[in-house]
């Protein structure tokens, strides 16, 4: 939006300074003509981004991360992946924001400007972990359509903000509440302002938990745009398609949420385990809620070398959705046996967890290093694939890294 602005007033010297080289022949520039150099909107420049973050479509931006760029116990701005159903929304106001709460639900509807959230309710922060549903997309077989998300469409950054359920009590609601679903200002592919790119939610119980926010700082600073500056409801352990950015509006539902992307087979999968590739009826399909166990090798980066005789340190995190993790192991024989490695608790409920561990290599070759987690439920992640779904959801296999001993 900036770029545009710059362009419709751009001059030769301005364009020049941009792309940092005079332009030798500038005069013979067609009027109104963008140079290519800057035709390319640049995504890494243009959402602060680490250039090794992987681009999967530019209409809507989808983009990941790579496991060692999440590396952090708190991920960084620059390792964030970013989703988006829709169009960033243009020329925001912050100071002028309100959400409005309303619904079948509530017992009258109200509006706050962020300014009166802000200053009314008490502020907390918490590191809450958020993956999105299709995380791990694309080793499915038969393939899911959608980005083809590898590994990098998670991490665990520090939200600020208001209670969801400190709000929803000073606007009141009715005892026949069953589900929340936001509505927000992203704008719909087709541009059509009727349509909605998303609009989710969860049931009561995760609106009143003490960690689902009301959000307007990310990583102690204003939320970035990209991650739904100003406001953005955060609901960590559940699949991030909860946690609806550019948030303007919650309706408190007295049905299961019935917004764009809560029905048919949008975050959903089969109730019942299913064969690879069978169709699977609308309602034989049940939302995802909690997120399964999973980790993730974070360093060192698939590939390392390290000469013969000595450790090698290994490290990452580990998370289990509304759960604890209550074991991380690793295994260098293809899972045939498995070694414990140190696991630190998480830092507050619904963090990811960091762990870490000395591997010994018994002779040089080449090894896997293969991460596996338990949640506090005893539930392991599988070694390599999970269930087959239609919509390739939930693929929570044991990260694996290949490393050689010289
Ligand atoms: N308003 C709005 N909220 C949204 C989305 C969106 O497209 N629009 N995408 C959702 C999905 S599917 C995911 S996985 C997360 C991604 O959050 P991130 O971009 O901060 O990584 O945002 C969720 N919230
Ligand atoms: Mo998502």
């Amino acid at each position: 939006m900036q770029r545009r602005k710059f362009i419709k007033g751009a001059t030769l010297a301005s364009f020049a300074g941009v792309i940092g080289a005079e332009i030798v022949y500038g005069l013979k520039m067609p009027s109104g003509y963008v140079p290519l150099a800057l035709q390319e909107p640049d995504p890494f420049k243009m959402f602060d981004k680490n250039t090794e973050m992987v681009v999967l479509n530019d209409k809507p931006w989808n983009m990941e991360a790579r496991a060692h760029l999440l590396d952090d116990k708190v991920t960084p701005n620059e390792a964030i992946f970013i989703r988006n159903n829709g169009l960033v929304p243009e020329g925001i106001d912050a100071a002028n924001w309100t959400l409005t709460i309303d619904g079948e639900s509530v017992r009258q509807e109200k509006t706050y400007t962020l300014e009166e959230l802000k200053s009314k309710f008490k502020h907390h922060t918490y590191q809450l972990t958020l993956e999105c549903g299709g995380n791990g997309r694309s080793e499915f077989d038969p393939p899911a359509k959608g980005n083809q998300w590898t590994v990098g469409a998670v991490y665990c950054a520090e939200w600020t903000g208001v209670r969801l359920r400190d709000v929803l009590e000073d606007v009141g609601i009715k005892d026949d509440a069953v589900y929340f679903g936001y509505h927000a200002a992203d704008i719909h592919l087709s541009r059509d302002p009727k349509k909605e790119p998303i609009s989710r939610g969860a049931p009561m119980a995760k609106a009143m938990q003490d960690e689902t926010l009301l959000a307007f700082k990310m990583n102690g600073k204003d939320i970035p745009l990209v991650h739904g500056y100003p406001l953005r409801v955060i609901a960590g352990g559940w699949p991030a398609s909860v946690s609806g950015k550019w948030l303007q509006r919650i309706s408190i539902r007295n049905i299961v949420h019935d917004g764009t992307k809560m029905t048919g087979s949008a975050y959903r999968v089969p109730c019942k385990p299913v064969a690879p590739g069978e169709k699977v009826a609308d309602e034989d399909m049940c939302i995802i809620e909690s997120m399964p166990v999973k980790s993730l090798i974070t360093y060192p980066k698939s590939g390392a070398t390290l000469a013969k005789g000595k450790k090698l340190a290994i490290r990452g995190h580990a998370w289990a959705g509304e759960l604890e993790v209550a074991k991380m192991e690793y295994s260098i024989d293809f899972g045939a046996t498995w070694k414990t490695c140190k696991l630190e608790k998480p830092v507050n409920r619904l963090a990811w967890q960091h762990f870490s561990a000395e591997v010994d290599f018994p002779q040089e070759g080449y090894y896997e290093v293969w991460a596996k987690a338990t949640d506090s439920k005893g539930v392991s992640q599988p070694m390599l694939l999970p269930g087959w779904n239609p919509k390739g959801y939930l693929n929570n296999a044991c990260h694996r890294i290949a490393v050689k001993i010289v």
